[in-house]
Parts: C-alpha cells; sequence; structure tokens
C-alpha cells in the first residue's frame, strides 16, 4: 500500500447481520490504513444498524444508507462517487460475505501500482474457489468463457467481484456503467479495456459464504447474459466493417 496514501474499500450490503462485524474487523487488521465505506440497501435484518454502531466506534469505517434494494451495481456507484469526492486515491470492491479474503487485499493494491484496475482472480494458477457447489461454479466459469467468446475481453475471471481502481481509472469510466446486477463487475473490466487502459489478475482463494444467504437470482444471470451478448454482437459487427473496410481499400 506504499503508494496510495488513500485507500477505500467498498462493501456493499443487503442482510448481512452475521457478517459485516467480522470482515470489517479482518479488514482493519489486515489493512489499517484502509478506510470502509458500508453501502447498505436499508437491510430489513438490521446490517445498517450494525453498521452505524462500527462507524461511531471507528472513525476509518463510514456507512452510506440506502433506501431500498437496488441491486449491487447502483450501490458501488454510489459508493464510488462518495469516495472520489473525498479524495481517495484507491477504491476496492468487497464482497460483506467472507468469499474475499481482506488478507489478500494489500497484494491488489501492490498490483495496482503497475495497472490500472486489478481483479482479484479464481481463475489464474494460484486462484481457487472453496466450497462453491458444482452448478455455481459451471455457472461463473461458463459466464466468464461466453464473456471472452463474445467480447474478447482478455481477463479469465471476468465476473468477479474483489477489484480495486485507481482514481482516474473510475473517474474515466463511470458516466458509462449500465448494469444494475452482477454485470456489474463486467461492465466495469469491458470499460476500463476498451479505453486502453490495464487490467492485471491476482490469483485470490474465493470462499463461499458460511453464513446468510446469497443474492444471487435468475433476472442477475438474464441481465449479464444479455448485455454481455449484445455487446458481443456489437462489437464483433464493428471487428466485422473494419475488417471489409480494409478489403475495400486494397
Ligand atoms: N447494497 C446492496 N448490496 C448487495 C445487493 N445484492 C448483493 N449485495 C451484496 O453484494 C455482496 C455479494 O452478494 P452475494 O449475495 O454474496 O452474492 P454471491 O456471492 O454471488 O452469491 C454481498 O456483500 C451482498 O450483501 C444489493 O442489491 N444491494
Ligand atoms: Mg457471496
Amino acid at each position: 500500500m506504499q503508494q496510495f496514501e488513500k485507500v477505500l474499500v467498498i462493501i456493499p450490503t443487503f442482510n448481512e447481520k452475521e457478517n459485516i462485524e467480522a470482515i470489517c474487523e479482518r479488514l482493519r487488521r489486515a489493512a489499517p490504513r484502509a478506510d470502509i465505506l458500508i453501502a447498505d440497501d436499508n437491510s430489513p435484518d438490521g446490517t445498517g444498524r450494525i453498521a452505524d454502531r462500527m462507524a461511531d466506534a471507528d472513525p476509518q469505517i463510514h456507512v452510506m444508507h440506502r433506501t431500498a434494494k437496488n441491486g449491487l451495481g447502483a450501490a458501488y456507484l454510489a459508493g464510488f462517487r462518495w469516495g472520489l469526492e473525498r479524495g481517495y486515491d484507491a477504491l476496492v470492491e468487497m464482497d460483506a460475505d467472507g468469499s474475499h479474503q481482506p488478507e489478500q487485499l494489500p497484494g491488489l493494491l501492490t498490483a495496482l501500482e503497475g495497472a490500472d484496475m486489478v481483479k482479484g482472480s479464481r481463475y489464474v494458477p494460484g486462484g481457487q474457489v472453496v466450497n462453491w457447489p458444482k452448478t455455481r461454479e459451471l455457472l461463473s466459469r461458463g459466464g466468464s468463457l461466453w464473456t471472452r467468446l463474445m467480447i474478447g475481453l482478455p481477463v479469465a475471471d471476468i465476473t468477479g467481484g474483489f477489484n480495486a481502481f485507481r482514481a482516474a481509472t473510475l473517474k474515466a469510466i463511470i458516466g458509462h456503467i449500465t448494469s444494475a446486477g452482477y454485470n456489474f463487475q463486467v461492465d466495469l473490466t469491458w470499460q476500463v479495456v476498451s479505453r486502453g487502459m490495464t487490467v492485471a489478475e491476482v490469483p485470490i482463494t474465493f470462499v463461499e459464504r458460511q453464513l446468510g444467504q446469497s443474492k444471487m437470482s435468475g433476472a442477475i444471470v438474464i441481465e449479464a447474459l444479455l448485455k454481455t451478448t449484445a455487446w458481443g454482437l456489437s462489437h464483433r459487427f464493428g471487428q466485422l466493417t473494419a475488417w471489409l473496410r480494409s478489403l475495400v481499400k486494397r
């Protein structure tokens, strides 16, 4: 964390009362200089109140109370804007449920010294997934493969959500993100790559949550499938017309 003076880790929450305290404690230990912003969508289970208590006790923990469950992407966008307004120079996405290991954050930040965006990656050598049902891993790997085929992104773990950005990277892309669900992660990566900025992948160990429930849903998968397919078709069509033009010019 040498280069980045001000680091903000954004944790979106919806019904994470069993997880939020433990993850913040681990994070404060693993990266003591990083600030935390919990972006809570008015969780009915009282996660927001627990977050407030933690924020009262620790000036490096902040809470953003949102009115309703509006999706992971919307919560992150609001969190990014909050951090950019306050001059953070590195901003990080991390789940509340213990799937992302706070102890691996310093490695992500070191890699960010040489890249515009860093993705914590399950699917590069050294990366792994622990305790995921086979169907869920298949969906994730299939999603990454499909997205690679459609838009040709040079990234192994496209849907991964443990990501670090330089402030300048987010400033360049934040007005162009249109996904609300988990496709948000693909959207961010796609926007970064298509602007010629660099993405580094760092191996991580992803551990399926032990407490609370996943918010993954069919609607989220459909949004991702429709969007990546539409982007892919327009991307491939662009490549095809550029190729045809080059033939005509010859
Ligand atoms: N604020 C907010 N957080 C969300 C929403 N959906 C999911 N999350 C959070 O995003 C993170 C990842 O969600 P999770 O349910 O674990 O998804 P999974 O790991 O793909 O099964 C967790 O911290 C969730 O609490 C949402 O609509 N709003
Ligand atoms: Mg999870």
